[in-house]
């Protein structure tokens, strides 16, 4: 467990063993539904408590429905291993796939109202190691680069939120797959 030195985060390696981390991504691409099919990134979510997501983004709010699928039997040990390693709950998994290189997400803050702010948001990375960059809210020239490991968790401190926002760039070269789940507790 290894706390940045700048970054309201701490990293945990090897949460999930790295061959297991493998297994376990193959075996959840193989049976999730995911939600939209663009080429940077595909999505799905789980939800184990009945309140309405309010996802902010530039198209405005948007509610999810209440109903999610059935959580795969590796879903659930590995929400499990999170929740021990960082001594948290969470009501909330959204997994994101990036199939390869190309797979981003622009610079945002976890900063829905569904959100408990109150605790953490971890992130657990499965497949190629890629960058998530960190920058203050109120600086965009500091930014801090973290290296998402297959099996390792990324645990954003509760507050960052509304602090320091995140971003995952495309990469240069060939990349393999890389699967996250975020996991949230909700309100
Ligand atoms: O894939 C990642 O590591 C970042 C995911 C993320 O920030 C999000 O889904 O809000
Ligand atoms: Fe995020």
């Amino acid at each position: 467990m290894t706390p940045h030195p700048h970054v309201p985060m701490t990293y945990y390696s090897d949460v999930v063993d790295r061959r297991d981390a493998a297994t376990m991504m193959r075996g959840l691409v193989g049976v999730l539904t995911w939600e939209s099919h663009d080429t940077n990134r595909r999505e799905c979510f789980f939800l184990r408590k009945a309140v309405p997501y309010y996802y902010g983004g530039k198209r405005g709010k948007e509610i999810r429905p209440l109903f999610t699928q059935i959580e795969p039997p590796y879903l659930r040990r590995l929400w499990r291993k999170v929740e021990v390693a960082t001594n948290c709950s969470f009501e909330a998994c959204f997994i994101n796939y990036y199939e390869n290189e190309k797979g981003n997400l622009g610079w945002h803050g976890d900063n829905s109202p569904s959100i408990d702010q109150t605790r953490p948001v971890c992130i657990l990375s499965l497949g190629s190691p890629r960058i998530l960059l960190f920058r203050p809210c109120i600086n965009h020239d500091k930014v801090y680069p973290v290296i998402t490991e297959p099996g390792s968790v990324i645990e954003m401190h509760a507050g960052i939120q509304t602090t320091w926002d995140h971003h995952m760039p495309p990469m240069l070269g060939t990349h393999g797959p890389r699967m996250s789940l975020v996991f949230r507790g909700l309100v």
